[in-house]
């Protein structure tokens, strides 16, 4: 395709206007300024339909692991679509590409988790969960364990469940959510601890400090009561929250101690981003039920999956009766097809070894040089190609700007007229690259959110 002039890009934006209501927008607003209409992509790059050209730091949403424009998804999906546009799994039925999706899967997974089942989002597989976890319970004759735990800033999608589940609080009130029996634990944020109140601790002390207040909640409501704790191997949409080395191992522990069910959710964290297959490979954890999504395609196809460690697939596959759960499109096979090809992708061309051992260490190495001293950045932290630029007031104190994420709409702003993509979480600017992504595209991702960063700065009189 090549670029459309004005007038196509006009009339776009006014029929984007008139019939389309965008997901977290004030689409009023939106219309008013007039929509970016993304045309093609290729690589790491996108283009809009006036023809600019932008570096996507962000892969899509968290998702596109093997680039844009790969003629191998693209064909495994046609393939798919010519011999079996669909079928379900309902009547007693499956399909080649569903059968060696789940099979591959199975080889990937953390130790135990041989059985996947499969859904369409994020938010679909973390409610599938949710209720596998209920009723993993019931069987089990604990019906008393009901109360599901998370964090705060997780995000774990938007559904009614996904967005109890979820600890950033402006996605409750247009809906009443949190539902009853849903409740939140501290998260490992060790970059916000002082500010939070916790004064001048290390970050180890701080891991167990918040790991001993999951265990503190648990105790408050009744272990009887606790059916499950849900969280991200790192907190993506929450502001890229990495947890001190201590977390892991004590949560477990205290899952463990307490028979609380873990639920990690991989969504952003799966498929190479954190240079291992899996988040839980990268901080040694063993979810009892694990769901992922995004990456599983890397955003070619709308599919997510739930795998069930043994504890809970031994229980819930020998029920001997119906589990009466799923979806049209569980396990579709065009779906299916293209996430078999992304996987193929992703191993042929060593890009998890490759996060981990090159390009990883580069975008964290390239970043700390740029911006360790710079005078409003306050942190750089990365794991694999996930990566953070916090912008604070005052980098001895920690202290943040005041009415959050100001600051970094303003930088994020900069960033997308100069055509990059990366996203503010609060006042925290944030890089996921493709997993494809050259040292030199990551050197002009750099040298445009230096100038953005270095514009806020003066913006604030602070260069
Ligand atoms: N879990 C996690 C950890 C996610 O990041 C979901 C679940 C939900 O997935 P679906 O496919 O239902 O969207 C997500 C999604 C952002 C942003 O702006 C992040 C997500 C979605 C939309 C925006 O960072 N993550």
């Amino acid at each position: 395709m090549t670029s459309h002039g004005s007038n196509q890009t006009r009339h776009w934006q006014a029929l984007d206007a008139a019939h389309h209501v965008h997901p977290f927008s004030d689409t009023a607003a939106l219309n008013k300024e007039g929509v970016r209409v993304i045309t093609h992509g290729e690589g790491v790059y996108l283009w809009d339909s006036e023809g600019k050209k932008i570096i996507d730091g962000m892969s899509g949403l968290w998702c596109v692991q093997v680039g844009y424009g790969r003629r191998e998804l693209a064909d495994a999906g046609y393939e798919a679509l010519k011999t079996l546009p669909y079928y379900n799994h309902f009547f007693k039925t499956s399909n080649p590409w569903t059968i060696e999706l789940a099979a591959k899967l199975a080889t990937l997974l953390p130790d135990g988790h041989d059985h996947v089942l499969f859904a369409n989002s994020g938010s679909e597989a973390n409610d599938s969960a949710l209720k596998l976890i209920r009723y993993y319970w019931n069987l089990k004759g604990r019906p008393e364990k009901k109360i599901h735990l998370s964090r705060d800033y997780a995000y774990h999608g938007v559904t009614m469940a996904a967005a109890s589940l979820s600890g950033l609080t402006p996605m409750h009130p247009q809906w009443d959510l949190p539902l009853p029996g849903f409740a939140k634990v501290p998260a490992p944020y060790w970059y916000g601890a002082k500010e939070a109140g916790y004064g001048d601790i290390g970050s180890d002390e701080f891991g167990h400090l918040i790991a001993k207040k999951l265990e503190e909640r648990i105790l408050e409501i009744g272990p009887d009561r606790v059916a499950s704790f849900s969280a991200e191997p790192i907190q993506g949409a929450g502001g890229l929250i990495f947890p001190p080395a201590t977390y892991w191992a004590e949560v477990q522990r205290i899952c463990a101690r307490h028979d609380v069910l873990l639920h990690i959710d991989e969504v952003i964290t799966g498929f190479g981003r954190t240079g291992e297959c899996f988040g839980s490979q990268t901080y040694g954890i063993a979810p009892d039920v694990m769901t992922m999504a995004k990456g599983l395609s890397s955003g070619y196809q709308p599919i997510s999956a739930i795998s069930l460690g043994a504890r809970m697939s031994d229980t819930i596959l020998n029920a001997n009766e119906e589990l009466v759960h799923g979806y049209t499109y569980s396990g579709h096979p065009v779906a299916c097809a293209v996430a078999l090809k992304n996987l193929e992708v992703i191993e042929r061309d060593g890009l998890v070894p490759r996060v981990k051992s090159e390009i990883g260490p580069y975008l964290l190495r390239r970043l700390k040089e740029t911006f360790d001293g710079h005078p409003i950045v306050g942190e750089v932290r990365a794991q694999g190609l996930l990566a953070a630029i916090e912008l604070v007031r005052d980098k001895a104190e920690r202290k943040f700007f005041p009415d959050p994420g100001n600051i970094g709409t303003h930088c994020r702003n900069y960033c997308f007229a100069d055509g990059l993509v990366s996203r503010a979480i609060r006042d925290t600017m944030v890089l996921a690259p493709p997993l494809t992504i050259s040292e030199s595209e990551i050197e002009e991702i750099i040298a445009k959110l230096k100038s953005a960063i270095d514009r806020t700065a003066k913006d604030l009189g602070r260069a």
